[in-house]
């Protein structure tokens, strides 16, 4: 019998070539020889795709048959990273689709770097969003993903003079092949207009929203593959469509322009994510955003609901949602208005449904970084929703006085609405009366939550609370970007590991062994090599891969101290000034990040880093001994090439204020060592590893409070440390400035007078705990041992496991295994 492949599902090494050329032809219309790179990647990434849409196909019909338990995940920001490596490995055909595409005269290192990624996020908290659908498709969790499908995601970075440029990122530009498109699956959603009422024929109070336009919500659909698995998950992100093309009246009385910009504003919805760190006040696109995609998410739930089940009543047996942060928390009043106003629940029954739905997931601690929206938008936007969150409040606030009879000032900080002065709507406090969980993203942070900025609501409800410390994909952030440490791991604990990460303990005897040192030292090496040429090609800055590699990259922000760093690297190059033949540890600094557009501090720390950057690199003193490189354009594509060539870890934000920080997690799972505080997973890591496999800095959390409220002042700290007062001296004097001493002036008046982020304090403490670093590094042998332990011992950081703990603890799924049919 010969057995024909099909050529949409086959992996044997002439099917693959025979697709791939098909799908150049017939999807890309094109032949191989006025083909582009483009045009390959996409017959390449279209034979990927179809390799996966039965998997697809079979999830979709095995949900829909099983009616199982299912989790939304609804997020403002999914920042997935490229698909086409990813889809690879979870399908475990990239050594047969490389030998594909060679046998093709193509090179997939190419084809893989033409990908664009879909950069739909920030930073920390949308690439959360993604490990976890990468880990509950791997877990075979029955779950969707929902949020928005922005045409602008977040800016691209260019470096100019120093400076940080941003360029739109057009990643749409060639085509994306990884979506769908689903233009029947679309989604009312209204805006503005007035609310009026009236007592139906049997006497139930009814509530009508007139709106003053409706835009349409248009699925685009993602299929997320998890690894090794038949489950391929749904990611539906929503595009904003206007519902007429023409406002005929406008049309009809000669106003046609008048008619286009109304369908062009109904479409800016989805034009472009917002930078975090930037002031919302007043930004009624991002509240128009958050309220189109929760609005849309819902309605198609409850569509996919009432396809099998009649009852409304029970709609939060089937679904529960989690709130990635309060940027959905909108859909509290939004489930009660579809279900009340729409589909004619009563109100008890609707509040029960709500309340047993949504989930709370907090990212921050910093009180200015907690949403609200003034009174006068919200009645504006969404009138309706106004009178629903007052009626929610009403109710909630009578609970309360039960609890707290006679006293108003806990009534005060629990209402959702702030009346301190101009009037809010406090998004943190709707989510969180709105949900059954509540859940901070580490150990500490969820204590510093309870104790400070959702205290009263841990008083009112504590078994709502949970800790959840996140975790990252090994899938994305070692088996994908580190092929070199995978195969060594593997070749000795085998590939298990990939899916239980616990598994990597077994790697802790080889710590003691010399051979494997050696091993576990030449990929790190590799890595750094190739790190170096990157850097190289990048930006002409030619680094030392046997010099240490010493790391940061995250957004810029003060309380993640770039600028901590920078201090450092100063004091290393006046000692060297001061004593041109001293012996120390040659080191390359590296930094990557994007500080929001209008965050002046931010910007400048970066201009900091690169004219030190400037004066150091070119000092012949210095040769040899200190490089730095800022990175432009930090992105998932950069971070998959720089966490494996790491050999320290840069974690040195101000104790209690990183929540939880992740990429903590995907350096020491990589081997490298970290220099930290006490601050979010630092604490579990340290714990985890081991202190002595850990450079620990700094003040505590406490401490930093306890020195506060005492009455900080940094002027202490700079006065009896002569040190850094020449570190500061230095920039003011205008040496990295080119004899500008006024460019700077404004971060280091900051420093001196108020130093929000407490550096003064932490300098001594930090330059001293580096010096630890370079002696440790000074012994190679050591050092190998730490890095393979570090790696040994991050098996708790995987998000299968923070998955897990949602799934027991929070959501109550279970996995549903999908056959494959046909
Ligand atoms: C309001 C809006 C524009 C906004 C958008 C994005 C506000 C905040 C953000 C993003 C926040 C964020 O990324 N937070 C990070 O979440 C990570 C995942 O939990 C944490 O590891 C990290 O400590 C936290 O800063």
């Amino acid at each position: 019998i010969v057995a024909v492949e099909d050529d949409r599902t086959g992996t044997s090494l002439e099917t693959l070539k025979r697709a791939i050329m098909d799908n150049l032809f017939y999807l890309q219309a094109r032949f191989p020889s006025v083909a582009s790179r483009n045009d390959f990647y996409m017959a390449l990434s279209y034979t990927v795709r179809d390799r996966l849409l039965q998997r697809w196909i079979s999830t979709a019909e095995t949900y829909l048959q099983q009616g199982s338990r299912t989790v939304c995940y609804f997020s403002a920001e999914f920042l997935l990273g490229p698909h086409l490596g990813n889809n690879l490995i979870n399908l475990g055909i990239r050594q047969e689709v490389e030998e594909a595409v060679n046998e093709l005269g193509l090179d997939i290192e190419e084809l893989l770097n033409q990908e664009e990624e879909p950069g739909l996020g920030n930073g920390g908290l949308g690439r959360l969003a993604a490990c976890y659908l990468d880990s509950m498709a791997t877990l075979e969790i029955p779950s969707f993903g929902y949020g928005i499908r922005y045409e602008f995601g977040i800016f691209d970075q260019e470096i100019r003079d120093g400076w940080q440029v941003e360029v739109t990122d057009r990643w749409l530009r060639y085509g994306n092949p990884w979506e769908i498109p689903r233009p029947e699956v679309r989604m009312p959603v209204k805006f503005g207009g007035h609310t009026r009422s009236y007592t139906d024929s049997d006497g139930h109070y009814r509530v009508i929203w007139d709106a003053h336009h409706v835009v349409e919500g248009v699925a685009y659909d993602t299929p997320i593959l998890g690894y090794r698995v038949n489950t391929a998950n749904t990611l539906r992100l929503w595009r904003a469509e206007a519902v007429e093309s023409f406002d005929f009246q406008a049309f009809n009385t000669g106003n046609y322009y008048g008619a286009v910009r109304d369908k062009i504003t109904s479409e800016n919805i989805t034009k472009v994510l917002y930078p975090n760190d930037e002031p919302l006040q007043g930004k009624e696109l991002r509240l128009s955003q958050q309220y189109f995609f929760s609005s849309s998410s819902l309605q198609d739930m409850i569509r996919i609901y009432l396809q099998h089940n009649p009852d409304l009543s029970k709609f939060h047996q089937k679904f529960t949602v989690q709130l990635n942060d309060t940027h959905p928390a909108i859909s509290v009043a939004e489930l009660m208005r579809l279900l009340v106003d729409d589909h004619h629940l009563d109100w008890n029954t609707a509040w029960n449904v709500t309340q047993h739905t949504f989930a709370y997931t907090n990212h921050t601690l910093l009180p200015e970084a907690l949403e609200k929206w003034p009174i006068a938008l919200f009645q504006y936007l969404l009138p309706r929703h106004l009178e629903i969150i007052f009626e929610i409040n009403q109710r909630f606030l009578d609970q309360v006085r039960l609890h707290y009879p006679g006293q108003s000032d806990p009534l005060a900080r629990l209402s959702i609405i702030d009346e301190s002065g101009e009037r809010y709507v406090r998004m943190a406090n709707l989510a969180c009366v709105g949900s059954y969980a509540i859940n901070g993203v580490a150990a500490l942070h969820t204590e510093l939550l309870k104790a400070t900025v959702l205290h009263d609501f841990y008083q009112l409800y504590p078994e709502r609370f949970s800790n959840k410390t996140n975790g990252v994909t090994p899938r994305r952030w070692v088996v994908l970007s580190n092929p070199g440490l995978t195969g060594l791991i593997s070749e000795q604990i085998g590939d298990g590991w990939i899916k239980d990460l616990d598994q990597l303990g077994q790697l802790e005897p080889l710590a003691n062994d010399h051979h494997f040192r050696a091993c576990w030292g030449k990929t790190k090496h590799d890595n750094k090599v190739a790190l170096a040429e990157h850097i190289q090609a990048k930006t002409g800055i030619i680094v030392d891969p046997n010099s240490l590699f010493d790391i940061q990259v995250k957004r810029i922000h003060e309380y993640k101290r770039q600028h901590l760093n920078v201090l450092h690297i100063i004091t290393l190059y006046q000692q060297i000034k001061d004593n041109p033949h001293l012996d120390i540890t040659p080191r390359t600094f590296i930094f990557g990040g994007k500080a929001a557009p209008g965050y002046f501090t931010a910007k400048l720390m970066i201009k900091l880093i690169t004219a030190v950057g400037d004066v150091v690199n070119r000092d012949p003193d210095v040769a040899g001994r200190l490089k730095v490189v800022f990175l432009p354009d930090y992105n998932v594509t950069f971070g998959q090439r720089v966490y494996p060539a790491a050999d320290l870890s840069e974690q040195i934000s101000t104790a209690g204020l990183e929540a939880s920080g992740t990429g903590n997690m995907k350096f020491s799972m990589n081997g490298a060592l970290t220099i930290g505080t006490l601050d979010g997973a630092n604490v579990e890591i340290r714990e985890e590893v081991g202190a002595e496999n850990f450079f620990l800095f700094g003040l505590t959390t406490p401490e930093v409070q306890a020195l506060g409220a005492k009455g900080y002042q940094p002027w202490d700290y700079i006065q009896s440390n002569p040190q850094l007062k020449r570190v500061l001296d230095l920039i003011a004097s205008g040496h990295f400035s080119h004899g500008d001493t006024n460019l700077f002036q404004p971060l280091l008046s900051g420093l001196w007078n108020q130093d929000k982020y407490y550096l003064m304090a932490d300098y001594q403490s930090y330059i001293d705990c580096q010096q630890q670093v370079s002696q440790a590094y000074q012994n190679r042998e050591q050092w190998l041992a730490m890095s393979i332990l570090n790696t040994a011992r991050m098996g708790k950081f995987s998000s299968d496991r923070s998955i897990q703990d949602y799934c027991r603890d929070i959501w109550h799924v279970s996995p549903v295994i999908i056959k494959l049919n046909g």
